[in-house]
């Protein structure tokens, strides 16, 4: 019976800055994700069901399904980022990553391309496909789960991310969130 609710962020909300400012997470964080949950707990009937959040993402459509995934999206973002973040991964994550795309080099060259080139809103993931390391591109709300994969990391590339901080220039994003963000940790603890 319990409603779905807005998971705590992992730091506060100044602790990415200068690289994501506290006012992009009051926004992003305090507003958007926090809408995602408030409009999802509307359509579920506070959940009266008592499924979970995998549940709902799995067996939903439409804007159900979009404000579920939403939730997860953005929890899983932020655990994706971290305030000593950024650079090149080490150990099993390092070996893993070197093993499927050759380098490090490689991996941010295809992931940092696929988050350019995401065609409007939407998200760069990278996943464990079954058969190895890949990366993902997924538009609007769509997300590994719903196409057999896992996810190990993610960076939100709808505008709402980046505007405040970076204005349009979404490139100028994703290498600040590879080079002072990224949360390799939260990618050991995926795998
Ligand atoms: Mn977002």
């Amino acid at each position: 019976m319990a409603a779905f609710e807005l998971p705590a962020l992992p730091y506060a909300q100044d602790a990415l800055a200068p690289h994501i400012s506290a006012e992009t997470l009051e926004y992003h964080y305090g507003k958007h994700h926090q809408a995602y949950v408030t409009n999802l707990n509307k359509l579920t009937d506070d959940n009266a069901d008592g499924k979970s959040l995998e549940d709902v993402i799995m067996s939903a459509d439409g804007g159900m399904f979009n404000n579920a995934a939403q939730v997860w999206n953005h929890t899983f973002y932020w655990k994706s980022m971290s305030p000593n973040g950024g650079g090149a991964p080490s150990g099993a994550v390092a070996e893993a990553i070197n093993s499927a795309f050759g380098s490090y080099d490689d991996f941010k060259d295809k992931f940092s391309q696929a988050a350019a080139t995401q065609f409007g809103s939407g998200w760069a993931w990278l996943v464990d496909s079954g058969s190895g390391l890949e990366i993902m591109q997924t538009s609007n709300a769509d997300l590994p789960m719903k196409h057999g994969a896992k996810a190990l990391l993610t960076i939100d590339v709808w505008e709402h991310a980046y505007y405040i901080d970076f204005r349009n220039a979404r490139p100028n994003y994703i290498s600040t969130y590879l080079d002072s963000l990224v949360n390799w940790d939260f990618v050991a603890e995926n795998m």
